[in-house]
């Protein structure tokens, strides 16, 4: 039953190449902002039937939209754009607060909470081949608002 859940919208794969439904987004979410504030991120869990990577990401609601992950240098969090994220075979991929995530920046608008963002993921496989998918994210404060228990794992 929570798997219900699990599966927002897969739209439409611009590519015939690569099945769409080859990746599962769950528990994706986007962080609401305040008027003003110049970025925000997202967050899901990917998974890929097959190896892939995920190469880019791009939105109605931002300038500049990237691929970021997060680590320790020197005791200091730092984060900074990757040009892709592996998705191993059947591995899900966590991209979460504190780790991966999808990163938006100059903001063109405000996202407000219970409004739905839609984004464009592009993956690429193991051949070269493009594909995308178009999701819909909930604008959320934090995964806890609504989502936390579908996204643990039993
Ligand atoms: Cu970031």
């Amino acid at each position: 039953m929570k798997h219900i859940y699990l599966v927002l919208a897969l739209l439409t794969s611009l590519s015939t190449a690569v099945q769409a439904h080859d990746v599962t987004i769950a528990n994706a979410w986007i962080r609401v902002t305040a008027p003003g504030q110049q970025a925000t991120g997202a967050f899901m869990n990917i998974t890929a039937r097959q190896t892939m990577r995920l190469i880019g990401v791009s939105s109605g609601i931002a300038g500049v939209n990237e691929i970021h992950q997060m680590k320790m240098e020197n005791d200091v969090m730092k984060m900074s754009a990757v040009p892709f994220l592996a998705l191993p075979a059947g591995q899900t991929v966590q991209l979460k607060p504190g780790g991966y995530h999808l990163m938006f920046m100059d903001l063109k608008q405000t996202v407000p909470q219970g409004t739905q963002v839609p984004l464009t993921l592009t993956f690429e496989n193991a051949s070269g081949e493009r594909s995308s998918l178009q999701i819909n994210l909930p604008a959320k404060l934090s995964p806890a608002k609504g989502g936390m228990r579908h996204g643990q794992h039993h």
